[in-house]
């Protein structure tokens, strides 16, 4: 045999040695362990994604996320400092190393994950963009075309801007934008009477009107004219906290296709006979190790905050929002988690 075929095949030997079994600790894991704590970046206040609750702690669909990631990796869901962030300030924070991730309803798009030294590891909650009027002001508007010729209070430095020219030209309606920076500016400005209608994605109305007393005079228009798959974002060239990331995603969706609660998850992975429970508990299988964790990293996350369906529950279904794209694909929704093996 050639030598160098030789040398090809002991180099190739000695890098699968390396590679195989548990994953190296990229740069965000390393320093999340150094320090203690996880730092995610968040809403300022969103209700229901993320937002300071009674006793002025982070809750939220969002913040869910950020404790699951603590709980898997830290061991304790409360070892997370939250950095609330705008709109405008979010990615620079990213950037800057300032935060670990990002988790704040922001929008998947190609710019985002492939110009901006940043990467989405999956979809958190699939969204649209939607318009709100004030029904007393403007009773005869029932749907999009009825604004024609309207003004609308639009907040600069998101998809939604871009989102309403678009649509606009393609529907060859007019629309007045007007912009603010802020989303507490734009939704004061709105409900000031500032603008016929306010556009921003369906949650962000639902969160507005929640919090709203007069928010019978109200009316959300049906369309939905965009895809706002919001999702947390991480910082580029770290595959290995980008898997962790990902696969939190699907852990806390796999526990809810495979009934797998905050209640039993500890008797599931003690009782269950499910390979895939089995897998996502840490009784059989790698799934840990391949992240670079224990065999109980998703145990701890699902005990933290509970599964995806639970997290909507608490979180969402308060706002009035149904599962709708956010149920299970087998449930006639869209998220669909990959095989745990
Ligand atoms: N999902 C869109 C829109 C996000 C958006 O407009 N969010 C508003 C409220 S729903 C917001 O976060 N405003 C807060 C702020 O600017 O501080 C994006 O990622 O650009």
């Amino acid at each position: 045999m050639p030598i160098t075929k030789n040398i090809a095949r002991s180099l190739a030997a000695l890098t699968l040695g390396v590679t195989a079994g548990t994953a190296l600790a990229g740069p965000t894991l390393d320093a999340i362990n150094k320090r203690g704590t996880l730092v995610c970046g968040v809403h300022t206040g969103l209700t229901g994604f993320s937002a300071p609750d009674r006793n002025g702690k982070y809750a939220g669909i969002d913040v869910d996320y950020c404790k699951a990631l603590a709980a898997a990796i830290l061991g304790s869901p409360d070892k997370v400092k939250y950095v609330p962030l705008t709109a405008q300030q979010r990615f620079t924070a990213l950037q800057s190393g300032e935060i670990d991730l990002l988790s704040r309803n922001t929008t998947w798009n190609s710019k985002r994950d492939t110009t901006m030294g940043s990467v989405f590891p999956g979809v958190w909650f699939f969204d649209g963009q939607a318009f709100v009027v004030n029904s007393k002001k403007n009773p005869k508007v029932r749907k999009l075309a009825d604004l024609n010729k309207a003004s609308v209070c639009v907040e600069t430095g998101t998809t939604t801007e871009r989102n309403l020219a678009d649509y606009a030209r393609a529907n060859k309606l007019t629309f007045k934008p007007v912009v603010f920076e802020g989303q507490e500016a734009t939704e004061k400005a709105f409900q000031s009477g500032r603008c016929d209608a306010y556009t921003t994605d369906s949650s962000g109305i639902a969160a507005m009107l929640v919090n709203l007393p007069s928010r019978a005079d109200y009316t959300v228009l049906p369309e939905i004219i965009s895809k706002e798959p919001l999702g947390p974002m991480l910082r580029r060239n770290d595959q290995e906290f980008f898997a962790i990331m990902r696969w939190m995603i699907f852990a806390l969706q796999q526990a809810e296709e495979s009934g797998v609660t905050q209640a039993n998850v500890l008797q599931m992975k003690a009782e269950s006979k499910d390979p895939t429970i089995q897998r996502l508990t840490g009784a059989s299988g790698e799934v840990g190790k391949g992240l670079g964790l224990d065999a109980d990293w998703a145990v701890r996350a699902i005990q933290a905050v509970g599964n995806y369906g639970e997290s909507y529950d608490r979180n969402i279904k308060p706002l009035g929002l149904t599962r709708g794209m956010n149920a299970l694909w087998n449930k006639g929704g869209l998220m669909y988690p990959m095989p745990l093996d």
